[in-house]
């Protein structure tokens, strides 16, 4: 499974209230520089960045970070913005050195795929896409599957190697939806049964929103994810219980050849 490390992201309220959002505001490279570097040898594939609760100052500051990150980690950065304008100002001072840069995220939406879409293209960096369109977020699991469709369509046609493409069925918190769990693993299905070829992607923190004892709900969801074929999820990759089942899990599947994640993974945590 593809890891995206969550933690660089200004709403985050982990390390104390407003603990990021605060190093950002002051430019404390020791902070993030640290937090990229804890989540890369906890075996992050890629260190997402959002200073999205930064609304003024988000170009300057996804800018800042990306400096800072890749020159704490030699991994490649996940841009995590709706606002064309920081990706932009982000991905100018990108190196790529550390790998193609992936861009989070594209949607259906006209005014947002019209906005990244030349992004992805001049960079040619990989790509998060939402099932999303100009109608929102839906319940309703056709809805969200037309969406997906569209943009697969838009993305595909312009060009964009399927292998590029990252869907992301987006989930809602448990706590708003009981079904909110099964409604993503059926899409997941419906995803890799229809395109075959496509990446999955889930930002699996978004379920425990608001419920207690978040960190064994966001575990239980990526193994079930995993059992539906996810490739690829945003999480905390410093909850080393998680990254654990992940192995376990992949190596249970059939998805780690002689279990050789597994075993690397069980010789440096005994
Ligand atoms: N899809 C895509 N991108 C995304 C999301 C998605 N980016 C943002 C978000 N969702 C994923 N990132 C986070 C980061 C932090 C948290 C949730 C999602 C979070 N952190 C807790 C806190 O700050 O209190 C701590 C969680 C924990 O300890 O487990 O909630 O869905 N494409």
């Amino acid at each position: 499974m593809l890891i995206i490390g969550e933690s660089i992201n200004t709403s985050c309220l982990r390390r104390g209230e407003k603990a990021v959002e605060q190093a950002v505001i002051t430019r404390d490279v020791e902070m993030i520089a640290e937090l990229a570097w804890k989540q890369f040898t906890a075996g992050a594939g890629y260190i997402d960045i959002n200073a999205g609760t930064l609304t003024s100052g988000e170009p300057e500051a996804l800018a800042w970070l990306t400096k800072v990150v890749q020159q704490a980690v030699p991994a490649p950065i996940c841009f995590d913005s709706p606002n064309p304008r920081a990706l932009a100002a982000a991905l100018q001072v990108y190196q790529r050195k550390n790998g193609r840069p992936m861009i989070n995220s594209i949607s259906a939406e006209c005014a947002r795929f019209d906005g990244i879409f030349p992004l992805v293209r001049a960079h040619q960096a990989k790509v998060i896409a939402l099932a999303i369109d100009d109608t929102g977020i839906q319940a309703d699991l056709t809805c969200r599957f037309m969406a997906a469709r569209v943009l697969l369509d838009r993305l595909l046609s312009a060009g964009v190697p399927m292998d590029d493409i990252y869907l992301d069925p987006l989930t809602f918190p448990l706590g708003a939806t009981d079904k909110a769990a099964l409604s993503l693993l059926t899409l997941i299905d419906r995803i890799h049964a229809e395109f075959p070829g496509i990446h999955t992607i889930v930002g699996f923190s978004n379920i425990s929103h608001g419920l207690p004892s978040r960190k064994v709900l966001n575990q239980a969801l990526v193994v079930l994810a995993l059992g539906h074929g996810v490739d690829a999820g945003i999480i905390d990759a410093t909850d080393s219980q998680l990254m654990d089942l992940i192995a376990a899990t992949e190596a249970l599947l059939g998805r780690d050849p002689a279990c050789r994640g597994f075993l690397a993974r069980t010789r440096a945590t005994p």
